[in-house]
């Protein structure tokens, strides 16, 4: 327990607080939770600077590409192995002299085909290898699949046999960036003037009712042409192409797409007009009608505040065919600017000028309807999200969202009727190190979470965590979690649990007697004159808590000191401190015993077992605890 709360202590020092858009109950703070349970854990042999991952779906491996090595680790079976990748032909650094130079860093590790393709630097001479039953190839040319240093702004989308990829050809510097289709049908590239300095976020394939109709869809940032001092200086984007694009006609644009157009991306929070206008990174969310899909987007402010907008593809569709070009004027040719061609044909020339010179489109794609505004902001530096649809009793489905903070953990946050709820903070990592990678298992219900240094499996639905009655199941919220059988356990394991999700009232759900509680106090000697408190642990920061002694109230913790343990400090022990003690929890209108102690006199009840009054951990905690009440004020 000591560490546990000194671990909350800690993260009381980022206080959590989810701006809730909607209505209802204003519950702001979330359970925070260290090395949860059922987590599995696997340690690099040694760190890496640059960690790659790769994790295929409904499986319970994850490879991590290094420098020089892959690894591979399957949680199921504890099975690792190493493969080695070192530089091949001594490398072609034009001035070596970097440490990073000679080294072949591996970039890109993905399924294609029947085989794994790995990639790297190569030191400076960018080199893949397939990778089929531990069987390496002999190596090739990697150039456009692989940096020739390790680069941030490479983005690689493999859709078996094509494969796009924004990495440099060639090793001399200031080439534009450019987004590529370096395998499948034919190279193709984009123009040096249709982005402007673009950082690359993520891109997805998207299937439409024909073939020909086909996308790639590319999410970025790039340099705003306005100047202007109030003008944002980064403008992110969506663009799109045609995936059966076959080049333009003319020598010149042969090796051009000529489908390409693209807009802006709004995320605008409607009370304040606070503009979130740094795309972070995107999710993709698949559905059976192709119009239905979703882009969840994190954006992030100057102000180091984040953002969630969700954008439908169909919606994205609208804009790119129904919009404008921004500046023409002119008369639409009849294919229009941007779309697709039957298969086998070329866009007309007509129509790829005017759509090369005047590349964006006026409207701007915003968030879904209604509200057109974000699922929620807050005051966190979120790096990465995740997403996934929870399926749940009355078959229902609920979106969980998974949010990498700065600080080494991940934000739950659960979409419910009323507006977002964050209900869980996880310590995924004993050390704090940075989150590098979360890989989200839909099938398995698992997060994949890299360092620099290990990999961690974490199950989504961590139902074992929350008290052991039916209230406390129920009032978590967790759309993975249900009260059966006596037990909080995971929807998937029985589909027959209770749940709470809705907002109708839950306390029917609970049959009286499934509480199973003893109340019997713990008894705990006391010196006279001596120091002595007393501890509860603060599970949900939505519920309020209370000490009593002798059954008079002495002590009331609520949301003041969120993340602190509610303590209650004994400064010189007389004789009318013995008695009972009690904590109870109370969370709407449900209440529950979570300490009992009887502070007995040492000197009338002389025992042997009798605990210490004060270890040295709970000093530590109760400096901390002083400490932090200090820094709030
Ligand atoms: C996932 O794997 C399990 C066991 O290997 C299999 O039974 C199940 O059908 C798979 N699910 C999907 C969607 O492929
Ligand atoms: C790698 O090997 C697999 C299986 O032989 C094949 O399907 C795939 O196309 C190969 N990939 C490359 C890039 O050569
Ligand atoms: C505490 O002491 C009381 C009185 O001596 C006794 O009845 C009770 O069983 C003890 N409780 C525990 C948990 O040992
Ligand atoms: C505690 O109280 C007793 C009696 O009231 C007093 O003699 C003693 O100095 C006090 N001890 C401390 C540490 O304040
Ligand atoms: C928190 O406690 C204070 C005093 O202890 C009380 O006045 C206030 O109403 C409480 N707030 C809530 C939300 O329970
Ligand atoms: C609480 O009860 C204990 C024992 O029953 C007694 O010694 C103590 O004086 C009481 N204290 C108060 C404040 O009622
Ligand atoms: C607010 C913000 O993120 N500004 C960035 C815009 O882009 C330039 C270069 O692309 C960055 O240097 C800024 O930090």
């Amino acid at each position: 327990m000591g560490s546990r709360s000194l671990v909350a202590l800690l993260a009381a020092l980022c206080a959590c607080r989810l701006g809730v858009r909607a209505a209802g109950r204003s519950k702001v703070n979330p359970r925070i939770i260290t090395a949860p349970q059922g987590t599995r854990e696997y340690a690099f042999p040694r760190s890496e600077k640059y960690p790659v991952f790769y994790h295929e779906e409904n499986t319970s491996a994850i490879y991590v590409g290094g420098e020089g090595r892959l690894y591979y680790h399957d949680f199921a079976t504890s099975e690792s192995y190493m493969e080695d990748f070192p530089v091949e032909n001594g490398g072609q650094c034009l001035k070596p002299g970097s440490p990073e130079d000679n080294k072949n860093f591996i970039t890109l590790v993905a399924k294609h085909g029947d085989g794994m393709l790995v990639c790297g630097t190569g030191a400076c001479a960018p080199t893949c290898w397939n990778l089929t039953q531990r069987q390496k190839s002999s190596p090739q040319d990697g150039r456009g699949l692989a940096p020739f240093t390790p680069d941030a702004n490479s983005l690689v989308v493999v859709d078996y046999p094509d494969i796009y990829s924004t990495i440099k050809k060639s090793q001399q510097n200031g080439k534009i960036p450019r987004f590529r289709r370096v395998r499948g049908g034919g190279e193709l590239y984009t123009s040096d003037t249709v982005m402007q300095n673009p950082q690359f976020v993520k891109a997805t394939t998207l299937k439409h009712e024909e073939s020909h109709q086909d996308k790639i869809y590319y999410f970025f940032r790039e340099d705003n042409p306005d100047k202007s001092l109030e003008a944002p200086r980064n403008i992110s984007r969506v663009a799109q192409l045609c995936k059966e694009d076959k080049g333009g006609t003319s020598s010149l644009s042969a090796s051009k797409w000529t489908t390409f157009l693209k807009a802006s991306l709004i995320c605008v929070d409607p009370a304040t007009k606070g503009n979130f206008n740094w795309l972070q990174d995107v999710f993709f969310v698949p559905a059976s009608n192709w119009r239905d899909s979703k882009v969840y987007g994190l954006f992030t402010n100057t102000w180091g505040s984040s953002a969630v907008c969700v954008y439908s593809f169909g919606d994205i569709d609208d804009v790119f065919r129904t919009s404008k070009l921004k500046g023409y004027n002119g008369p639409n040719p009849e294919i229009k600017p941007g779309q697709c061609v039957s298969s086998g044909q070329h866009t007309p020339s007509e129509t790829f000028k005017i759509a090369d010179s005047h590349p964006e489109v006026e409207d701007r794609v915003e968030p879904l309807a209604p509200s057109r505004s974000p699922l929620f902001h807050n005051k966190h530096r979120y790096q990465k999200i995740g997403v996934h649809k929870v399926s749940v009793r009355d078959g229902q489905q609920y979106t969980v969202l998974y949010l990498a903070t700065d600080k080494g953990s991940i934000h739950k946050v659960v979409e419910l009727p009323e507006g977002v709820q964050n209900i869980m903070e996880i310590q995924v990592f004993s050390r704090k190190e940075p989150i590098q990678s979360m890989i989200l298992d839909h099938e398995r219900a698992m997060l994949y979470v890299g360092s620099a240094s290990r990999v961690v499996e974490v199950p989504m639905a961590m139902c074992g965590l929350y008290r052991n009655n039916c209230e406390s199941c129920l009032l978590a919220r967790d759309p993975y979690c249900g009260w059966a059988g006596g037990r909080c356990q995971a929807v998937h394991q029985n589909p027959e649990v209770h749940q709470n999700l809705d907002l109708n009232p839950w306390q029917g759900k609970c049959q009286k007697g499934e509480v199973m509680e003893a109340d019997t106090y713990q008894n705990i000697t006391v010196v006279p004159f001596s120091r002595y408190y007393l501890n509860c642990p603060v599970e949900s920061h939505y519920a309020t808590y209370n000490w009593y002694h002798n059954n008079s109230l002495i002590k009331t913790c609520n949301n003041t000191h969120p993340q602190m343990d509610c303590f209650y400090f004994i400064q010189n022990v007389s004789h009318t401190h013995y008695g009972h003690y009690l904590c109870e929890s109370e969370e709407d209108g449900f209440k529950q015993a979570l300490v009992r102690e009887r502070l007995v006199n040492q000197l009338r009840f002389m025992s042997q077992k009798g605990r210490a009054t004060t270890t040295l951990g709970s000093w530590l905690q109760l400096l901390l605890a002083a400490l932090l009440v200090e820094l709030l004020h």
